[in-house]
């Protein structure tokens, strides 16, 4: 690589995100990615692919985040989604039971396709709602028990991408947990036009389609 060379970042974590339409996926992104909020977003297509460089633990980290559609007619193929992906946030309604139910299918493309080391976080959307009296809203009991039959999920997360809850917490932990598996993985230095991919190549970037 050319010494002189500096792409800005340190990390590239690429994370997938994924779970039924509606849910709320693209805006938990832009959320975090732009803060940003829309009452009347447009169905993903495919999917789009968003970066968010930051800094953590002294290292600058590039979350290449992929924000897939949930729509079955618009979704790609999980091998896709799932290439090379450092980190997956799973993310139902929590007053949705279809989105909670949805959670199957997308546990199983989890288990067939994606990398085994891949870190996985569930987050409930929508808390907001949750508030209203009345409301039907999936019991903490429910997601527990969700978790015990599938402990490759690491963590779960409650948030709101309308309210601006719990959402950067989710994508922090999510690229620490990363970087401490990484740091552990290969002994990294700190330094300037050193770049280190986790699970991640050059042939992925090909498949980039929109950056926000
Ligand atoms: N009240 C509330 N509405 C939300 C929240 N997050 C998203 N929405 C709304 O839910 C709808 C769907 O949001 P999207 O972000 O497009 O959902 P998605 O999961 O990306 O959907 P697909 O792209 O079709 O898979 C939109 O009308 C959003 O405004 C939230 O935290 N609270
Ligand atoms: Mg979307």
């Amino acid at each position: 690589m050319d010494e002189d060379y500096d792409l800005g970042f340190d990390f590239l974590f690429k994370i997938s995100v994924i779970g039924d339409a509606g849910v709320g996926k693209s805006n938990l992104i832009s959320r975090f990615v732009s803060d940003t909020f829309s009452l009347d977003t447009k169905s993903t297509i495919g999917f789009d692919i968003c970066n968010k460089i930051y800094d953590l633990d002294g290292f600058r980290i590039n979350l290449q985040i992929l924000d897939t559609a949930g729509q079955e007619r618009f979704r790609s193929t999980s091998d896709f989604l799932f290439r090379f992906c450092a980190g997956i946030i799973l993310v139902f309604d929590i007053t949705s039971k279809t989105s909670f139910q949805g959670l199957d299918f997308w546990i199983e493309e989890i288990y067939k396709s994606a990398p085994d080391s891949a870190i996985i976080f569930l987050v409930s959307n929508k808390h907001d709602l949750a508030n209203d009296q009345g409301t039907f809203v999936i019991t903490d009991e429910e997601i527990t028990h969700f978790q015990e039959k599938h402990p490759k999920i690491l963590k779960i997360f409650k948030a709101s991408a309308k309210e601006n809850m719990g959402i950067k917490e989710t994508f922090h932990e999510l690229a620490s947990t990363i970087l401490q598996k990484e740091k552990n993985r290969v002994p990294v230095q700190k330094k300037k036009d050193n770049i280190t991919i986790a699970h991640q190549n050059n042939s992925d970037l090909k498949h980039k389609k929109k950056c926000c």
